[in-house]
């Protein structure tokens, strides 16, 4: 596979991106889920680096057939402060850190989070917690089975991005990553065929009203036949027969032939187009130390309009 899904930034453009989020981390009240603050950081990503600003416009336009763009060399902290530990952490402080994430989720589309993932924050934190090492979420350490970001959600994220602040003290830990693109030409016409129907629930989370919620059948592969948008979680999408058992399985094997394994590195940031590609993550193994793998992680849709009944006051959390 070519390597066209990585973008690296010069030290010049790493040092504009430094400089654009730390004059964003200055800007009162520094708190990322403030409305005055985000304004602000639209405003400013359009400070970034132009070569950037293009790459990112043309992402957007186009995913490509890996429906992900690694941005590496992004300004990460020196001294950076102990991995947290606990569940649900999201960063709301405004950090460089936190707003190097928000700037360029800024100059893809809008920033959205969910009332009940979370509390809402625009940007969390994916850090491992003790005692949830078998969870598949991104509080575990087993592996985490590939999935479509809140597939359950009829306004899933339309983008994910993943910002690597400490990587796991081994280096083992993959951001594992599986495009539709290019696993829909290794699918049997009449497999496609039964995966585009409506054969699949996804379970609602508890948090969101789950598992006694509604999860209405849905199909896997929608779209365009040959190019299609994909929404499927192997760990909580279920077939409804046994054909589109078939199909889920045939779907499985093929995308993981294209899986890619992504190590990231303090200062890369993976965005995954969460139309066209799964990710997930491999096993890895965390000490709860404060040293511990962190990453910051945004959801960003194309369309904010789309979403505005579930928006209160036009906000950036659906609820
Ligand atoms: O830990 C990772 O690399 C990915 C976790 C994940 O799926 C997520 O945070 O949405
Ligand atoms: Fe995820």
């Amino acid at each position: 596979m070519t390597e066209d899904h990585v973008f690296t930034l010069t030290e010049a453009e790493r040092e504009r991106t430094g400089a654009v989020a730390d004059a964003l981390a200055e800007v009162e009240p520094r708190l990322v889920d403030d409305r005055s603050w985000l304004d602000a950081c639209r405003g400013m990503s359009e400070e970034l680096p132009e070569r950037l600003r293009r790459r990112l416009r043309a992402f957007r336009h186009d995913p490509r057939a890996d429906g992900m763009l690694l941005v590496r060399n992004l300004p990460s902290a020196p001294a950076l402060a102990p991995t947290p530990t606990v569940q649900e952490s999201v960063e709301r402080a405004a950090t460089p850190a936190a707003g190097t994430i928000a700037l360029v989720s800024s100059q893809l589309g809008e920033v959205i989070a969910y009332r009940d993932e979370k509390s809402g924050a625009l940007v969390q934190n994916v850090v491992p917690v003790a005692g949830r090492e078998e969870q598949q979420s991104n509080a575990g350490s087993v592996p985490l089975e590939l999935h479509v970001e809140n597939a359950f959600h009829p306004y899933r994220p339309d983008m994910v991005a993943l910002l690597c602040l400490r990587p796991d003290h081994d280096g083992g830990a993959g951001l594992r990553v599986a495009s539709i693109r290019r696993a829909v030409a290794l699918l049997p016409h009449d497999v496609r065929k039964v995966l585009g129907e409506e054969r699949f629930r996804t379970e609602v989370p508890p948090s969101f009203g789950g598992p006694g919620g509604q999860a209405p059948p849905h199909p896997v592969l929608y779209g365009d036949f040959d190019d299609p948008d994909v929404r499927v979680d192997f760990h909580a999408t279920h077939p409804e027969d046994e054909q589109a058992a078939e199909a889920m399985t045939v779907l499985r094997a093929a995308l993981d032939t294209v899986t890619r394994a992504v190590y990231l590195r303090p200062g890369d940031l993976a965005i995954v187009d969460n139309r066209v590609t799964l990710h997930g993550r491999t096993h890895f193994t965390p000490r709860y130390d404060g040293e511990d793998r962190w990453l910051h992680r945004t959801f960003i849709h194309l369309d904010h309009r789309r979403s505005r009944a579930l928006r209160a006051d036009n906000g950036q959390v659906l609820s």
